[in-house]
């Protein structure tokens, strides 16, 4: 897998390839990454690479000519890439994108600044636009890191044994379970006993629980869209009347004050 990311700001991939899981998978040569200015690709003394915008307004937009050299350069070192660019205007970045770029033989991420890129980069020499979330940055250099890291994660042999297990089950449908580590108490709050039982089935049935339970509390859209197995209908069944024989209760109690008749 080859990233090759185009940027004003190359300085601010070098932290970036050289730490963490990147920097690993960099020095293990299972990806490999660079960052090229395309300032290099400008042709006047000053080195332009923005313009004013035709038909006026505020802000700049990026000229064509350095960055159509700066793809083509990168597409003949790169023949097999795809071209991306990060624009708030792209299809929104998920799991399921991640996992299908990191079957692919590699990328050149193109980093937009200023107001945006020139309309006629887009059509000719851009395969995809993506977007990492529905907000404006200042350039699309931290999209770009954002996609490669989570590509990166995904190729073989770049997470341990531990991680890829848990990569195999998440399946981007459940958001995970709660975590807890030492001390068993802190600050006044216990940990789930049965995760200090030992007992591994009933640890897996918490686990499994914990997930439907949160992500129906905190990502009710990513039950909405989609069908359900049958453990999780049944396990949002038993907390529907759990939720239900609480409310009978009270109106058994025929308690009707908002404060509840305190
Ligand atoms: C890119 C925002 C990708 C969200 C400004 C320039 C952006 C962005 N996803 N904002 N690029």
């Amino acid at each position: 897998m080859d990233f090759t990311v185009l940027t004003i700001f190359p300085d601010m991939f070098h932290e970036f390839w050289d730490y963490g899981m990147v920097g690993r998978a960099i020095g293990r040569k299972l990806i490999s990454a660079s960052a090229m200015d395309i300032r290099e690709f400008a042709s006047d003394k000053h080195r332009t690479t923005d313009d004013r915008p035709y038909g006026g307004g505020c802000g700049m937009v990026m000229k064509p000519e350095p960055l159509a050299r700066a793809i083509q350069e990168a597409k003949q070192t790169s023949p097999l890439s795809t071209t991306l660019l990060l624009t708030p205007q792209g299809r929104p970045f998920n799991q399921e994108m991640a996992r299908s770029f990191a079957g692919q033989d590699g990328f050149i991420l193109v980093c937009g600044r200023y107001e945006g890129v020139d309309e006629r980069i887009c059509h000719d020499l851009v395969d995809h636009e993506v977007s990492i979330g529905d907000y404006i940055l200042t350039g699309g250099e931290l999209a770009a890191m954002i996609v490669i890291e989570a590509v990166t994660r995904l190729v073989p042999g770049v997470l341990g044994g531990e991680d890829s297990a848990e990569l195999d089950s998440f399946s981007g449908e459940l958001l995970e379970h709660a975590h807890f580590t030492r001390p068993p108490v802190f600050e006044g709050q216990q940990v789930p006993d049965v995760l200090l039982s030992g007992n591994h089935r009933e640890i897996e049935k918490w686990r499994f629980e914990s997930s439907v339970v949160r992500t129906f509390l905190k990502r009710p859209d990513l039950l909405e869209n989609r069908a359900l197995s049958r453990r999780e209908v049944e396990l949002l069944k038993e907390w529907c009347s759990r939720i239900e024989s609480i409310v009978q209760a009270q109106s058994a109690r025929g308690t009707d004050s908002p404060s509840g008749g305190q």
